[in-house]
């Protein structure tokens, strides 16, 4: 199976359970819905999911009956189970995923979705709007919630500047997206058919056998618990050159059409007592979209009983505070977000991006500022602003890509007044090696602050492992505590497992590599002038976007402009800052997010 039909595939798979369901048959009324999906089956079949070309609204229309269909027969006791088999043979069917993960999926998330389908009092139309990106018409930010900022005025702003030469720097090391997989086998097979292989029981695929490597596999496979070791032996060395660590989140595997919630609770101890065992640092994490069961499931703080989050968010608050003060416990119980001084003048703030991903679904029951978040940040930063300190700010997913409209929109308001108190903000998620510019909102052409987004551990998919090194212009008094270099670490896997010997070496370094003499968010916009312009540089930044790995994601100029407009994007559904034209509309450039979206 080509890459391709399978990323999109996986993208399907995604957003698969919401927009497909099969009505029990006694229900008359939904015949002709039902009729309606049978006819969006068949388009599926045929394969109109590619990247490229002519894309109908296929995933709206499929979602938008999906949601009728179990909206109407919502509350039906035979129902959940009629709809359960119904649907895994659907997906059987249409040959979206084997049996094992079409049965594995329709178990992992029949409750959650009906129960929340079912109690969602938005319209069919709405939630399709919400969670597919391209149903809702043009974005309007005035339609929904509006976090308040404080009266206090905006502070003149001073447009930053590179620290003097030779000002002290702090080293943080940066970690995310470990995906360890328990069950990673060598000689497995690599290449199975299902959303992870390299597994004692992954089955054999059409293509026959692709032994999986020692060290990891670019295929569809995760970290083996000895890659792990191997890197946190490495840094375990070279540890005393960071002042602390930032772990961004998603350590279980991606086998979730199997996972429980003890699968998760252990990955989160094995991983988190071997981080303590190497590195004696303070670590500072966020919580990833993977760690819950089923994944992306996050119910909000009114979500009570069975169905609470408490489970992983007590455990987090025993985990985290091996590293943050007591004080963040409460925080972490409620939301798992916290925020703590990290030394005079320098907060970190992690907030919990689940809140805001359009992958969890519990965000339809209510979608204003899960759990307060976006107040608490803001009042956060109002604290910090009226003391003094600087702001930075970690989570998993970068707030310009899966996040909700409104919440992404309130948070861009929220960069935009604190935009002198926020010196940086940390992602990962989408394992890949990039950045998201925010702009002035009154002057777009403006840029005000900067999300790094940095490399997974994993190499899922067709990427080698890698860590992050940030250079913060501290510690001193009044130091601005801007990113001022990074440097990106990669194991070679080809050559990990051809020697036997893996080695963690440097990748680049950033300003030597783009030639930059500083890195404020001005650099960074005229950085972007520059990709756009000079071909030869836009290669060298797409081949370490991919940790100078990925062979199957070819350079195309309708790609060049899609990880362009996503630079300087930190908005989700907003093409204010993205060059259209008749040859890369903005629906390409949503086809080319979905079609690299990781789930
Ligand atoms: C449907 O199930 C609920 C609980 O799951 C039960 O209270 C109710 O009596 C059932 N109704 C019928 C008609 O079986
Ligand atoms: C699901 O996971 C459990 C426990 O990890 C395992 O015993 C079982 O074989 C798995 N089932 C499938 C279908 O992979
Ligand atoms: C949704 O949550 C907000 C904020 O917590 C609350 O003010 C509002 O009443 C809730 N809406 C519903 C329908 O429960
Ligand atoms: C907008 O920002 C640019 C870049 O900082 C600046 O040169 C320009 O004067 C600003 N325009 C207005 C109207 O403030
Ligand atoms: C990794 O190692 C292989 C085999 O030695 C080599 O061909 C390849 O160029 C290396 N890749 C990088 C990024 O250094
Ligand atoms: C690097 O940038 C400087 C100016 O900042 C320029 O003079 C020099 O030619 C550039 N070097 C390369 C290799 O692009
Ligand atoms: C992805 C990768 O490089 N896999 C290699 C790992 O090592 C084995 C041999 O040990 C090779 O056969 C794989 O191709």
């Amino acid at each position: 199976m080509s890459y391709l039909l399978f990323s999109a595939g996986s993208a399907l798979l995604c957003t698969f359970l919401l927009l497909v369901a099969s009505p029990p048959t006694s229900h008359s009324d939904v015949r002709t819905d039902m009729e309606k999906l049978d006819a969006l089956r068949r388009t599926i079949q045929k394969g109109r999911f590619s990247e490229a070309g002519s894309q109908t609204n296929w995933e709206c229309e499929l979602c938008e009956v999906g949601v009728t269909i179990l909206k109407k027969t919502y509350g039906e006791n035979k129902f959940q189970d009629e709809v359960a088999a119904a649907l895994t043979q659907l997906c059987i069917l249409s040959k979206l995923q084997d049996k094992t993960m079409c049965t594995g999926f329709t178990k992992e998330f029949k409750h959650e979705i009906v129960t929340i389908i079912g109690q969602t009092p938005l319209s069919s139309a709405e939630v399709c709007g919400l969670v597919v990106s391209d149903c809702s018409g043009p974005y309007d930010p005035t339609k929904f919630w509006k976090v308040t900022l404080p009266n206090t005025p905006k502070p003149p702003v001073t447009p930053p500047k590179p620290p003097k030469p030779g000002a002290p720097v702090s080293r943080v090391l940066f970690l995310s997206d470990v995906h360890v997989d328990l069950l990673y086998k060598p000689g497995a097979n690599a290449y199975c058919g299902e959303y992870l292989c390299c597994r004692a029981n992954s089955p054999a695929g059409k293509e026959g056998p692709k032994p999986a490597g020692k060290w990891g596999d670019y295929r569809y496979c995760d970290t083996p618990l000895w890659t792990l070791e191997n890197l946190l032996q490495h840094l375990a060395q070279k540890q005393s050159e960071f002042d602390y660590a930032i772990w961004t989140g998603d350590i279980p595997p991606h086998n979730i059409w199997n996972q429980s919630r003890s699968d998760q609770l252990n990955a989160l101890n094995i991983v988190s007592d071997m981080i303590l065992k190497y590195l004696k640092i303070p670590i500072y994490p966020s919580l990833g979209n993977h760690e819950s069961a089923p994944v992306n499931s996050f119910p909000p703080p009114f979500v009570s009983g069975k169905d609470s989050i408490s489970w992983l968010y007590d455990a987090l608050a025993e985990t985290w505070t091996h590293w943050t003060p007591v004080s963040t416990k409460s925080n972490i119980e409620r939301g798992a977000f916290y925020s703590v001084l990290v030394r005079p003048g320098l907060r970190l703030i992690s907030i919990n991006t689940n809140y805001c991903y359009n992958l969890n679904w519990w965000l339809l029951l209510n979608t204003t500022d899960p759990a307060g978040q976006l107040q608490w940040l803001t009042q956060q930063l109002q604290q910090a602003e009226d003391k003094g300190e600087k702001v930075h700010i970690i989570g998993h997913i970068p707030p310009g890509i899966d996040c909700l409209s409104a919440w992404s929109w309130n948070y861009y308001r929220i960069i935009d007044r604190y935009e002198s108190t926020v010196a940086a903000q940390f992602f990962g998620h989408t394992h890949r090696d990039h950045f998201e510019l925010f702009y002035d909102m009154k002057n777009r052409t403006r840029p005000t602050n900067i999300a790094y987004i940095g490399p997974s551990v994993t190499t899922y998919q067709y990427m080698n492992p890698g860590y992050r090194v940030y250079e913060i212009d501290g510690n001193y008094p009044e130091s601005s505590m801007q990113v001022v270099n990074q440097q990106t670490y990669i194991m070679n896997l080809t050559e990990a497992n051809l020697t036997d010997k893996p080695t963690w070496q440097l990748e680049y370094d950033t300003k030597e590599a783009y030639n930059m003499s500083s890195m404020t968010p001005a650099d960074w916009d005229k950085f972007i002038q520059r990709l756009e312009k000079d071909t030869e540089l836009f290669k060298t930044f797409y081949r370490y976007m991919y940790k100078s790995q990925r062979t199957d994601q070819p350079f195309t100029q309708k790609r060049r402009t899609a990880v362009i407009c996503d630079l300087k994007t930190a908005r989700s559904n907003d093409p204010s800052m993205c060059t259209l034209t008749p040859e890369v509309t903005w629906k390409d450039l949503q086809n080319y997010r979905t079609a690299n979206r990781l789930c």
